[in-house]
């Protein structure tokens, strides 16, 4: 492998690209007019235009980006995270045109990207599962037998689903029949696909993910746990690894049946395995990420690989090198994703200009980003504009090196996400390590903030300005998407 095509943008792109001069490799940036002053593009050995800024006419476009590696000799292609990453499309044509696909074969991101279809092929592999159907469901009436023999609340999924669309919580047979169909109407619109399934609904969950790693001889292991319960929206803030809450027996189970489920797919490079955890650490198979993630550096500091590596390794057709009893935690590490959001405002993507940006420094931080002082945030995107990691002997290290660069860490021109990531790391049930997904829900609301800024008079001033427009209702509500902010939003991927 001389060169690889990166077919994505922002930090993720950078990311590759380092890793692929590590090894050297050269690199090749496609970018949208939109990113013509971005880093990856400045970073690779080649770039190219491909398009208008929508990821539509740009980073979507399957046919005009293999062109592209085809016709400046690129041997592979890395799809990054979202846009074409888990398009099993698209894993298919540039394995046809003689491209390495940096990623698993489109055949397992078909399996996995349909979750009835996980379930079934995962069914007789030993995965722990929710209580629940593994076929669309067909019949109202056959579906209200269902769900009083799982007992309410009940929850409704769609299949094609991701992120929470299309899921609907029943908690009475007098709904069921309403929420079905509300289901599969969104499901329909959402992903072309209205079977929807049933599952016993879990309450208060933790969402913690195991990361696996697959060779093409058969081996596969998994790197532990990253818990990523602080979320909003289906999107995630703070993640880290390991859990908090885990033991090392259900680490362990968990770890296997993550193995498992990789193996029901004939899964290889990297891939995550998601869990649903309830209060007496029962655990449940979710669904299977067919991509690197996002929150990947957690897991590379806890276990001293890098998965980008990894990623290119297994491609070449090399073996793992290494079994389960070579792998081990180290330390504890955590990342707050900073997103060009404000906090105090609902989360409502702030856009603009950064017009101070200076990151944090020293032992144990990483940050993953992609933007200098005096860049604009481009609007068309994903408004995460980096990720700060930090990572420590111990959890309590780690966090308090987190507090020490979320102080150090200076953008001014927009909100950022980085108030709210300090605010999680003082909160009691943060340190405590008994939290669940409705964290944000339980915990946080916009008044929140005004301590963390209250050293700073100008900040503070602004942050009263803003309280005055925000009604009562905006701080109950702050799991709804807000009026003004919800076209927006909806609209957004996560990953
Ligand atoms: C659930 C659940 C409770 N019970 N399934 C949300 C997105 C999708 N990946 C699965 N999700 C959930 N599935 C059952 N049977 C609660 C959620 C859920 C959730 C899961 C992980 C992280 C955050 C979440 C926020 C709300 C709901």
């Amino acid at each position: 492998m001389k060169k690889i095509l990166v077919a994505n943008r922002g930090e993720i792109a950078l990311r590759v690209m380092r890793t692929a001069k590590e090894m050297g490799i050269k690199t090749v940036a496609v970018y949208s007019e939109a990113d013509r002053g971005a880093l990856h593009v400045r970073y690779a050995d080649e770039a190219v235009c491909i398009g208008p800024p929508p990821s539509s006419q740009s980073y979507l476009l399957m046919d005009k980006i293999i062109d592209e590696a085809n016709r400046l000799n690129a041997d592979a292609i890395h799809p990054g995270y979202g846009f074409l990453s888990e398009n099993p499309v698209f894993a298919d044509k540039v394995k046809a045109a003689g491209i390495t696909f940096i990623g698993p074969t489109g055949d397992a991101m078909r399996t996995m990207g349909s979750k009835i279809g996980a379930k079934q092929a995962v069914e007789k592999f030993n995965v722990p599962m929710v209580p629940g159907t593994k076929e669309a469901l067909r019949d109202i009436n056959e579906g209200k037998k269902i769900a009083s023999n799982i007992g309410y609340p009940v929850l409704i999924k769609a299949s094609a689903g991701g992120g929470g669309k299309g899921m609907r919580v029943v908690n009475k047979e007098e709904e069921f029949e309403e929420q079905i169909k509300l289901a599969q109407g969104e499901a329909k619109s959402a992903f072309g696909d209205d079977a929807v399934f049933i599952e016993k609904y879990v309450g208060s969950p933790r969402h913690i993910e195991i990361q696996i790693l697959g060779d093409n001889f058969g081996n596969i292991v998994y790197l532990f746990e990253r818990e990523c319960s602080i979320q909003r929206r289906h999107q995630k803030l703070v993640e880290e690894a390991p859990s908090s809450c885990l033991t090392p027996e259900i680490r362990k189970a968990m770890g296997e049946a993550a193995v498992n489920v990789a193996k029901a797919c004939n899964y290889t490079g990297a891939g995550t395995v998601e869990f649903l955890v309830d209060e007496q650490l029962n655990f449940y198979f979710l669904e299977m990420n067919t991509r690197l993630q996002v929150e990947h550096p957690v897991t590379e500091q806890i276990v001293g690989l890098d998965l980008v590596k990894e990623q290119i390794r297994v491609a070449k057709g090399e073996a793992l090198g290494y079994t389960q009893n070579d792998l081990k935690i180290n330390g504890h590490a955590m990342e707050l994703r900073i997103c060009a959001e404000d906090p105090l405002n609902n989360f409502l993507p702030d856009i603009g200009r950064l017009n101070t940006y200076k990151t944090p420094q020293g032992y144990g931080i990483r940050v993953d980003d992609s933007f200098e002082e005096g860049m604009e945030i481009p609007i068309h995107y994903d408004p995460m504009i980096a990720k700060l990691i930090t990572f420590g002997s111990t959890r309590e290290e780690a966090i308090n090196r987190m507090l020490r660069a979320i102080d150090d860490y200076q953008i001014t021109g927009i909100q950022t996400t980085l108030s709210f990531g300090k605010y999680v790391m003082q909160h009691p049930a943060f340190l405590s390590g008994n939290f669940d997904t409705k964290f944000i829900e339980k915990h946080f609301n916009p008044e929140s903030l005004v301590p963390s800024y209250s050293h700073n008079a100008q900040a503070a001033l602004a942050a009263g300005v803003l309280f005055n427009n925000n009604t009562a209702t905006d701080v109950k509500d702050s799991n709804q998407p807000s009026t003004n902010s919800s076209r927006w939003i909806q609209q957004r991927k996560t990953y």
